[in-house]
């Protein structure tokens, strides 16, 4: 399938990225995205849909930029002059904004406002339609739940403080100069191409390789913390509808059901054959093995598989959030196809995947890198 729509992802090497730009030129897209350049190959995310520059009827490209480098922007949507900009780039790990407060604000703030406005300078405001990946860290401290798109926003890091910024850039742009900019407001999405620190995956790579006998225990931090996990496969269409709509519009994005940390554990484990049981509070609280089922690996029952580490603990936290996502259910027709549980399943059994190529290096000998997170 072809059309003639062109579009440029910002933060196509990350995990929404990545999908999205699988998910648009699966639809026909010729589909810019913007790299960082690094010392190391980070484009492993993208590696399957790159296409050779030489060949004819190229529909993918990637580009080197920066959020941070307006000249570089206002370059890159002057050569591509894209119908649609997906603006993903962004320091998104929340915990490290606390320590590049400035780097974040940078970046996730102004950042936003380089795109927005290398559009207006290109007087492509009435041709180019720009939808802003907000998040559901603007609730921060709990004013309501479930939360809607009238919820008072409430941020509780330099992240969530920089996305405000750019939640409301993305909103003052529409008002001012009438264009097509819009805000998905998305609650966590995770999958097996998420990032290896944030919770869930730092969670699934560790049941894996503890499964796999690679790895005994795994720190995490607050287990108390709950969030609405939905499936990246499922929010990277949701992005796409609100670009496709008669008006522009923000929405929030998300399964409508929350889950504490400890479950989420719980769950991953137990889908790795691994049951486990919670003792203790706070900083002392830990995981045991109760029993295991068709693995591999001996796991006495009793040995501890979790434990707190409060160095994890962020100095302002964000306790529940829980999405509403009635509007975009009605006005885009959008509805989440997979469940928490259909996610931890498709997680761990990547990662078991991935991790037994690790086990037969180590069983032959090979040293593997170890992972110490
Ligand atoms: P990732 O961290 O996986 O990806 C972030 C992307 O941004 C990467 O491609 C990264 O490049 C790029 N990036 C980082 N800094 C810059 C910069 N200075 N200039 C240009 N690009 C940069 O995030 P996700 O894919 O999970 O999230 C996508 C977006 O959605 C982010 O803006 C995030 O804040 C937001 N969001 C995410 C949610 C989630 O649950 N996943 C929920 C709500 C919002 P590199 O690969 O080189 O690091
Ligand atoms: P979050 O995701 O902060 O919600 O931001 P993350 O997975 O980092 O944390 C979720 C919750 O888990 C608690 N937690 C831990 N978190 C991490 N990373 N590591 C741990 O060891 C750990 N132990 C407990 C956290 O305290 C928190 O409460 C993500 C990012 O994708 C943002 O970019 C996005 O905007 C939001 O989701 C919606």
């Amino acid at each position: 399938m072809e059309n003639n729509k062109t579009a440029l992802i910002t933060g196509i090497t990350g995990q929404d990225g990545a999908y999205l730009a699988e998910f648009l030129l699966n639809k026909g897209y010729m589909v810019h995205g913007i790299k960082r350049r690094s010392s190391l190959l980070n484009t492993e995310r993208v590696d399957h849909l790159y296409q050779d520059p030489h060949e004819q009827n190229v529909r993918f490209r990637m580009h080197y930029g920066d959020l941070t480098d307006a000249t570089n922007l206002i370059r890159i949507i002057q050569e591509t002059q894209p119908d649609e900009i997906y603006n993903l780039g962004a320091m998104s790990h929340v915990k490290v904004s606390f320590d590049i407060p400035e780097y974040a604000a940078n970046t996730d703030g102004l950042g936003t406002l380089r795109i927005l406005e290398a559009i207006r300078l290109l007087n492509l405001t009435h041709k180019t339609r720009v939808y802003q990946a907000s998040t559901s860290e603007l609730y921060g401290l709990v004013q309501e739940v479930p939360q809607t798109e009238g919820t008072p926003f409430y941020p509780r890091s330099p992240y969530a403080v920089a996305k405000l910024y750019g939640y409301w850039i993305t909103v003052n742009y529409r008002e001012a100069y009438n264009m097509y900019a819009c805000n998905g407001i998305l609650f966590n999405h995770e999958s097996p191409l998420r990032g290896e620190t944030f919770v869930t995956r730092k969670i699934t790579r560790a049941v894996a390789r503890i499964a796999l006998g690679l790895q005994d225990k795994v720190y995490l931090g607050n287990l108390d913390a709950k969030r609405d996990w939905g499936h990246a496969r499922d929010y990277v269409e949701a992005m796409w509808l609100i670009l496709q709509q008669q008006e522009p519009d923000d929405y929030v994005i998300a399964t409508g059901v929350t889950t504490t940390v400890r479950d989420f554990a719980r769950m991953a484990f137990a889908e790795a054959g691994i049951e486990i049981t919670f003792e203790g509070k706070g900083v002392n609280e830990v995981a045991r093995v109760v029993k295991t089922t068709n693995i591999d690996h001996f796991l006495a029952p009793g040995k501890v598989v979790l434990a707190v580490d409060p160095s994890y603990f962020r100095p302002t936290e964000v306790d529940l959030l829980i999405g509403d996502p009635s509007k975009a259910m009605t006005k885009l027709h959008w509805k989440p196809k997979h469940t928490v549980q259909d996610l931890v399943k498709d997680m761990v059994v990547a990662d078991l995947k991935l991790f037994e190529r690790d086990r037969i290096l180590m069983s032959n000998g090979l040293e593997v890198f170890k992972y110490d997170e």
